[in-house]
């Protein structure tokens, strides 16, 4: 019988140094050390041995046991290692190799126009406000003193949602939810980019959504020369240290009164040329001096306080600054144009 388990341990043994798979080693131990195996046999057929004889037989068959189990172990951490020095040696990655260039992203024009306009503004003491572009027709146009029946909100000229609620046609309603928030304190120097929504037919000028920023400044004694400051330094660093500027009189129903703003020609610096008309002049902006019953409606008494306000199409300041020809450029995302903007 102790020759029986010696055979045994040997044929055990012997597969296990043949095994090169931790799965044929996994079958090796089933086969002799399982329930079913030839050791537990033999350890079973004990019975028919001499009562002298069982301890010795017993503690062999433990020890070929103990011997088959360490083996085992042995052989599996030795086949574990070799496969994972492959598998590093398979995966390995030369980290010296050059890189596959990552095309970098360029600031969208508009986005660059209004990050200067911007730090323009903010250099001059105004706060940056934001607001909804879904609007109510109350803070989109009856707070602007644009009355129902006002030409301006003809259904044709806005898309509406419902009757009451469309897409903010300009971002004056920022402004006048930010006086209605300051609850009568001052000063109000804000300006609010966005963007504004408008049904005409696209072409080379127009764009039925574009961006605006629109400025407002509310204090005691704020009056025209203010206005006609704050952007002729806007003019000079938006366009150059040696620009002018103009107003003319003209009409908006929430200013009174108001002014469209002009700068000296870009191109021909003002003695005319084909970009001014040979006017020698380029319109900017709109403005005024905010309407009294804006005022009022927004909570602030127009005895005491006066404003001004101004608006500005991003796209058209854009278009100047960078000689773009067709505004629709701005939103075809072809990359020929937009690429050559970098990071403004
Ligand atoms: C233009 C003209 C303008 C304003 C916008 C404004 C806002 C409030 C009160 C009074 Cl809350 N006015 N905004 C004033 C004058 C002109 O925009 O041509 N924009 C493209």
């Amino acid at each position: 019988m102790q020759d029986k388990l010696l055979a045994l341990k040997d044929e055990a043994l012997a597969q296990i140094g043949a095994a090169q798979e931790v799965r044929q080693l996994q079958e090796v131990k089933v086969k002799y050390l399982g329930k079913k195996g030839p050791i537990t046999e033999v350890l079973r057929g004990m019975g028919a041995l001499p009562a002298e004889e069982r301890p010795k037989v017993g503690q062999l068959a433990n020890e070929i046991r103990r011997q088959i189990e360490e083996e085992l172990e042995a052989r599996i951490r030795e086949l574990e290692q070799k496969q994972l020095e492959e598998k590093l040696q398979q995966e390995k990655v030369d980290v010296t190799l050059p890189g596959r260039p990552v095309r970098e992203g360029t600031t969208h024009p508009l986005n660059g126009v209004i990050e200067q306009i911007e730090d323009i503004f903010l250099g001059m003491g105004f706060k940056i406000a934001e607001g909804p572009e879904v609007e109510s027709d109350y803070y989109n146009f009856e707070a602007l003193n644009l009355p129902k029946n006002h030409p301006a909100r003809d259904m044709q000229d806005s898309f509406y949602i419902t009757e009451e609620i469309l897409l903010r046609t300009h971002t004056s309603p920022v402004q006048v939810r930010t006086m209605e928030a300051m609850k009568g304190q001052v000063p109000v120097k804000i300006i609010c980019p966005g963007k504004v929504f408008r049904r005409d037919t696209d072409d080379a000028t127009h764009s039925h959504q574009f961006m605006q920023i629109e400025g407002l400044y509310v204090d005691e004694g704020v009056s025209m020369s203010d206005l006609k400051g704050i952007l002729l330094q806007f003019a000079r660093e938006m366009f150059g240290q040696n620009q002018q500027i103009r107003l003319r009189p003209s009409f908006f129903p929430f200013t009174e009164p108001s002014a469209e703003v002009d700068i000296s020609c870009i191109l021909c610096g003002g003695t005319g040329c084909r970009v001014c008309k040979h006017s020698g002049w380029i319109e900017i902006l709109g403005s005024g001096m905010v309407h009294p019953w804006v005022l009022e409606r927004a909570g602030y008494d127009p005895n005491k306080y006066t404003g001004f306000a101004f608006g500005m199409g991003v796209e058209r300041i854009a278009m100047l600054k960078y000689g773009i020809d067709d505004i629709r450029h701005f939103y075809t995302n072809d990359g020929r144009f937009l690429s050559q903007f970098g990071r403004i």
